[in-house]
């Protein structure tokens, strides 16, 4: 079967008539390959384009928690729901960066702040966040935020303070989109993520399989992230965690070779992004988790938490990349050299 290969240095934008894109066939072929023909593919890609023995670890933190006006059906924290998570008071800022230096200290090299938002307001909750923002890089962790939609002023704001990376996940395809979401478009998704790249922010973006979304509409999740022109620096690769009280609640669990099969996909088609293996990991087997950073993931979520749920304990990460024989990716020499 014909290699999908990456698309080539012209941009790829849906504007310019002479770019190539990947078209949804192609995508679909390449999922369907034998699962180790993809992944020898993708383990190649991934050779050819990262040190490939490093994954980078990444903390998170939600600074503000519950009560999200969005219906998101897999979110606890949506107040559409009754779950087991409840509307808290936005975090100060000493003590999220009491959190940033601790996770420095463990070994994290980015840190990303998370907001139960629907959009960014101007205000006083927004500039408290762009205090984090410049404590965070004081630390000399890359920060990233995650605070719904932003305009392209805030988002200006955000590069201001000093931010490497915005999180706005597609989640899932165009078309299954009104299924999970129904107080936003996927076309608001995109308008943000435009307005973050416009801003010289780096752009994270991902989605989540386990939801009861078709094998197309993984393909076509990752086909819009990997069409984006420029394509995004980071994509982080979700397995439902499934939360009492939201409408997913009962999904059964995601078959761990689908995830591996998302992370090798994805790594084939954004060669040189940063693919994280990002929720669900508390389900997964050592093995499983192995096979994904084999097929490409090379960042994984580290420390117990991620935003409301649990994520595997520090030591146990250690020890998987350990015995896998990868290391934690050091800090970047230019943001080393501060304390
Ligand atoms: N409110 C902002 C937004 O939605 O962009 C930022 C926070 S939101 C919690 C960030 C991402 O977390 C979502 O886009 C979704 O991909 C992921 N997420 C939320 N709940 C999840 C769950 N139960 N399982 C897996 N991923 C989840
Ligand atoms: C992403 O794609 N996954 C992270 C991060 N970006 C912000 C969030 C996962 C949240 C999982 C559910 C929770 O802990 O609330
Ligand atoms: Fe709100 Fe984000 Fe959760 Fe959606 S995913 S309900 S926008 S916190």
């Amino acid at each position: 079967m014909a290699q999908v290969s990456p698309p080539p240095s012209a941009p790829v934008s849906p504007a310019s008539k002479t770019a190539r894109a990947f078209t949804r066939e192609e995508v679909r072929a390449l999922y369907d390959r034998p699962l180790l023909a993809l992944i020898d593919e993708a383990r190649a890609v991934h050779r050819a384009h990262h040190v490939d023995d490093e994954v980078q670890l990444c903390t998170l933190l939600s600074v503000k928690t519950g009560g999200c006006p969005e219906d998101c059906a897999y979110c606890p924290q949506s107040s559409h729901y009754e779950s087991e998570v409840g509307p808290e008071k936005m975090l100060d800022v000493n003590a999220v960066i009491a959190s940033a230096r601790r996770a420095k200290e463990i070994g994290s090299t980015r840190f990303c702040m998370g907001a139960a938002w629907r959009e960014v307001k101007d205000g006083p909750a927004f500039d408290r966040v762009l205090e984090m923002v410049r404590g965070v890089k004081e630390l000399g962790l890359e920060a990233c935020v995650t605070l719904g939609m932003v305009n392209a002023d805030q988002a200006a704001r955000l590069k201001e303070a000093g931010l490497d990376a915005y999180n706005h996940n597609l989640d899932t395809s165009r078309e299954n989109y009104r299924s999970i979401i129904k107080t936003r478009t996927f076309d608001d998704r995109i308008a943000t993520l435009q307005n973050v790249r416009e801003a010289g922010i780096t752009v994270c973006s991902g989605g989540i399989i386990g939801m009861g979304e078709s094998t197309d509409d993984r393909c076509e999740m990752l086909r819009t992230l990997a069409n984006l022109t420029p394509q995004p620096e980071s994509v982080p690769i979700n397995a439902l965690v499934p939360s009492p009280g939201t409408p997913l609640a009962d999904r059964p669990p995601v078959d761990p070779l689908d995830l591996v099969r998302m992370i090798a996909v994805a790594r084939v088609l954004m060669p040189k992004t940063r693919v994280r293996l990002s929720a669900g990991r508390t389900s997964l087997t050592r093995e499983a988790q192995m096979l994904c950073l084999m097929a490409g993931a090379n960042s994984i979520f580290y420390g117990d938490k991620l935003l409301t749920t649990p994520n595997p304990d520090e030591e146990e990460d250690l020890s998987l990349l350990a015995d896998a024989g990868l290391k934690p990716m050091p800090p970047a020499r230019d943001t080393a050299r501060r304390s």
